[in-house]
């Protein structure tokens, strides 16, 4: 119990009972230590939840194991081949120019490393590699006024190596670097956006289709819509965007999306047999207090709110779900406006949405608590959780195995690719990233068990990220690499960290980690 801590009194108090000083009776009264510390003494110990207990086994022949980038987080905004601004180039923040001309910046310089990107890829032996196409590199001014031959030829040099190393390019066609020209007339406000977006898909389907199997059309909508990273908007301090703006591009992603999956199907797929589909972010959001109903539904909320937004349309019904719809329009009215903020499809765009799906894209990271408050819920995180170099990202493996059961449960269980998942650092360097191995040996073990215990028809893992890059409106501080690169040598070099090598050794035992099971393969340490 409470009692006198030598010098310094009664003021730190160490008991699992608390002691009234003031009450002559000095009652005691148990605190939340003192009922959990009984429960462990009953258990003679902390008895492992059948959940959190490890699972030992293997995904499904042929699963695909993949690893990301993004064009312009690897690339930067070097542009001597004529690729065109982008509305990401006034962020960049680059340690690295080639030259102090107009050239722009180059990130991981990986337009002149294609060789050195493949060879880690052989390394790390992924079946997959997922990578973006920056658009502005294509069509300097957005549209297909003009191709820039030069730009193309970097992808398609790419996409060369890869298929000859047997590993299957999975392009995304936007990753949130928008043409600044296009930006320019509104960008993804202006609903002339839908036929630029499906004459570049267009472009890339003829000239790279006969040898990509499988397509992305959108990046992460929610964030792109929302938080401003694909609308020219994002900055550091700035994340989220007031009033109609982010549901207006929302509305052209979503139509943007449809389009182009429905050029693919009727003009592309008979001849070229890919995939197509779109990759949507999502944390897991858990009650706060989960014997509330309020928490309960606020958690229910920000799911609809996050993953539903896109999620509803494009694989339920066609349109939005009731939760958004009923929201928005009671807070729109509380306002003093006249309709809801959420625009609305017409019939016939619902039956154009409806269904343009060949598979679930998910890139999903953390977990929420969630509690009541309006719009659509409050967001907090628990303080035991381990931390990581970003600031929303907390390490929370659990939440992947319920997300991905919840989604099989909610769109009819579809077939999954997890297209993202990782985990950053920043601070001193240091290839010995225990932390990183951690996270995906939790996070894969959970994916593990929604496939063996929950029935998820999961068919792809993909870990963000190849190498150390441009964390967008962070810069260079977070660093989600499975690689370091050394942005202070000019000749930016990679070195694996110890997770490069634990990810190779997943892959090889098709997501197992009993050593017996299969023999490790070494990356050799350059
Ligand atoms: C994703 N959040 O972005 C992107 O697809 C990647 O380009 C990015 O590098 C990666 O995740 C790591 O951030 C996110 O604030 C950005 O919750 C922000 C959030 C989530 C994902």
């Amino acid at each position: 119990m409470d009692n006198f801590e030598w010098l310094n009194g009664y003021d730190p108090t160490f008991g699992l009972h608390q002691v009234d000083f003031d009450n002559p009776n000095r009652p005691r009264t148990p605190k939340r230590s003192a009922v959990y510390y009984a429960e462990i003494i009953r258990n003679n110990g902390i008895p492992l939840p059948k959940e959190d207990e490890f699972l030992y086994g293997e995904f499904p022949k042929n699963f695909w194991w993949s690893v990301a980038t993004a064009a312009y987080q690897i690339e930067g905004g070097w542009r001597a081949d004529g690729k065109g601004l982008s509305i990401w180039d006034k962020f960049s923040h680059t340690p690295l120019k080639i030259s102090n001309d107009d050239t722009g910046d180059v990130a991981c310089d990986s337009y002149h490393k294609i060789e050195e990107d493949v060879e880690m890829l052989k390394s790390l032996k992924v079946s997959h590699y997922r990578f973006s196409i920056s658009w502005s590199r294509i069509l300097p001014d957005g549209t297909t006024r003009y191709i820039n031959e030069m730009g193309l030829n970097y992808y398609e040099r790419l996409i060369d190596a890869l298929l000859a190393a047997k590993i299957m390019p999975q392009v995304t066609l936007y990753h949130w670097d928008l043409p600044q020209a296009l930006q320019n007339v509104g960008g993804w406000e202006n609903d002339t956006i839908v036929q630029r977006f499906k004459e570049y898909a267009e472009l890339l389907f003829q000239r790279l289709g006969d040898k990509v199997k499988f397509w992305i059309t959108l990046n992460e909508p929610y964030n792109a819509a929302y938080c401003g990273y694909g609308v020219g908007t994002a900055a550091p301090g700035i994340s989220v965007r007031p009033g109609r703006a982010p549901y207006v591009v929302g509305h052209n992603l979503i139509k943007a999306h449809a389009e182009a999956w429905h050029l693919y199907n009727e003009t592309y797929r008979a001849k070229q047999g890919g995939l197509i589909s779109i990759t949507i972010n999502s944390d897991w959001a858990e009650p706060r207090n989960p014997h509330n109903q309020e928490d309960v539904e606020a958690a229910r909320r920000y799911l609809q709110f996050l993953l539903g937004w896109f999620a509803h349309p494009i694989f339920k019904n066609g349109d939005y779900n009731e939760v958004m719809k009923k929201r928005i329009l009671e807070r729109s009215l509380a306002q003093g406006l006249k309709q809801s903020r959420l625009p609305e499809f017409t019939e016939s765009e619902k039956q154009r949405i409806k269904g343009t799906y060949d598979y679930f894209g998910l890139n999903h990271y953390t977990t929420v608590l969630a509690y009541n408050l309006n719009y659509p819920a409050g967001v907090m995180s628990d303080r035991s959780w381990l931390n990581s170099g970003s600031v929303w990202l907390k390490v929370t493996p659990f939440g992947f195995r319920k997300l991905l059961r919840w989604i099989k449960e909610e769109y009819n269980d579809p077939p999954i690719y997890v297209t993202e998942n990782g985990v950053s650092e920043r601070g001193a360097f240091n290839l010995n990233d225990t932390w990183r191995t951690h996270y995906h040996r939790s996070y894969i073990n959970e994916a593990l068990k929604a496939v063996v215990l929950d029935g998820v028809d999961l068919r792809g893992y993909t870990a963000w990220s190849l190498m150390d890059n441009f964390e967008w409106a962070v810069g260079f501080d977070e660093r989600f690499g499975l690689y370091h690169v050394n942005f202070t040598d000019p000749n930016l070099p990679r070195r694996p960290k110890a997770s490069a090598r634990f990810y190779s050794q997943i892959i090889n035992c098709n997501g197992s980690t009993e050593a017996h099971v299969c023999s490790y393969s070494q990356i050799p340490s350059s």
